[in-house]
């Protein structure tokens, strides 16, 4: 059995569809602390709360799981009002789910994000191995988990994967409290009110990536040879970057009247002390990975899903 925790969230709605779609319904269980808005018929749903060593451990031996999908956490702009909850559910979930997985021998995919890394970090094509001294209790719990991954793998031979995403963009389900939240929230704004207020400034300019893409990163991911993966911690990997004020002009270009205002707040300090564009050369190397999704093609694809809603 195939394992998602955090599974209601942004990525876990599309990432259970892709596994179910290859492996059918009775191969895939579903958790979060929540059911999902629409529940799908036939799909099998479980409350799991990451923080809890016992219920991981026992949904994990219960379940006969070989494979966890770890998706269970806090966004970065919640993480920065509520920084316990941040660590407890992003570091003491990610450990629960390391030794459970290493008590029962499954394999483990997590996400990390671009938000390791922070204002020493080189800005520009940020390289796979640099300075990570994040700014944020995100970034922290994140560089937390990364090393942990690694601890993991070295020690106890754990085949865990991950990824550091940039801000994903999607139309299943909405963002979940995250500093790159307005590269979505633009989308629906602009169909159901010809307006938006954007919580950054037009010049702020951050790596991006559609859901397709991000789903296929796991998936080619965990296909990968084990010999394959050189990359203990978390890969980066990259589609895009653009600025708010592109992607309101990317927009505007199907919806002219279109009006994007810009009144930034505490998230600019977050958006600021992360990178512009991502070196996923090593990705591509291992991986083969590559995107399918350029701005142009993101843009009209999410603009048909957003206005069928
Ligand atoms: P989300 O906020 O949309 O979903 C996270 C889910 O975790 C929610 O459904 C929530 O109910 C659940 N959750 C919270 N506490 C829990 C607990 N104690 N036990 C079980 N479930 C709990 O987030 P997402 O965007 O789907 O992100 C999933 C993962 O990907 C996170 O680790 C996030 O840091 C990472 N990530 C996301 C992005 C992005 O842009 N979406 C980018 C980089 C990394
Ligand atoms: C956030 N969307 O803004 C997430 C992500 C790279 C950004 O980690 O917190």
């Amino acid at each position: 059995m195939i394992l998602i925790t955090g599974a209601s969230g942004q990525i876990g709605i599309d990432l259970a569809d892709a596994l179910v779609d290859r492996l059918g319904d009775n191969n895939v269980l579903v958790t979060d602390l929540r059911m999902p808005e629409k529940m799908r018929p036939g799909r099998k749903y479980d409350i799991l709360d990451v923080t809890f060593m016992e219920s991981v451990d026992r949904i994990i031996r219960t379940n006969e799981v070989h494979t966890i999908y770890h998706l269970a956490g806090i966004l970065s702009a919640t993480g920065e009002r509520h920084p316990d909850l941040a660590w407890s559910v992003n570091v003491n979930g990610v450990r629960n789910v390391m030794e459970a997985a290493h008590n029962h021998k499954c394999r483990v995919f997590w996400p990390s994000s671009i938000a390791v890394f922070g204002p020493t970090t080189p800005k520009m094509n940020t390289p796979q191995e640099t300075v990570t001294e994040p700014g944020t209790m995100y970034g922290a719990t994140k560089v937390t988990g990364e090393l942990l991954c690694k601890f993991h793998a070295s020690h106890h031979n754990l085949d865990v994967r991950s990824v550091r995403f940039p801000g994903i963009i999607s139309h299943s389900a909405p963002p979940g409290g995250g500093t790159t939240d307005w590269a979505v929230d633009m989308f629906f704004q602009a169909v159901e009110t010809g307006t938006y207020e954007c919580f950054v400034t037009e010049e702020t300019r951050m790596p991006m990536m559609y859901m397709p893409d991000a789903v296929k990163s796991i998936l080619d991911l965990m296909d990968s040879p084990k010999e394959d993966i050189t990359v203990r911690t978390s890969y980066n990997i990259a589609a895009f970057s653009f600025s708010a004020g592109e992607l309101a002009a990317a927009i505007q270009r199907h919806i002219p009247g279109f009006v994007c205002t810009y009144k930034p707040d505490f998230r600019q300090d977050i958006a600021d002390s992360w990178p512009s564009s991502i070196d996923d050369s090593r990705a591509r190397r291992d991986w083969n990975w590559s995107p399918d999704f350029g701005l142009k093609e993101m843009v009209s694809d999410m603009l048909k899903h957003v206005r069928l809603k």
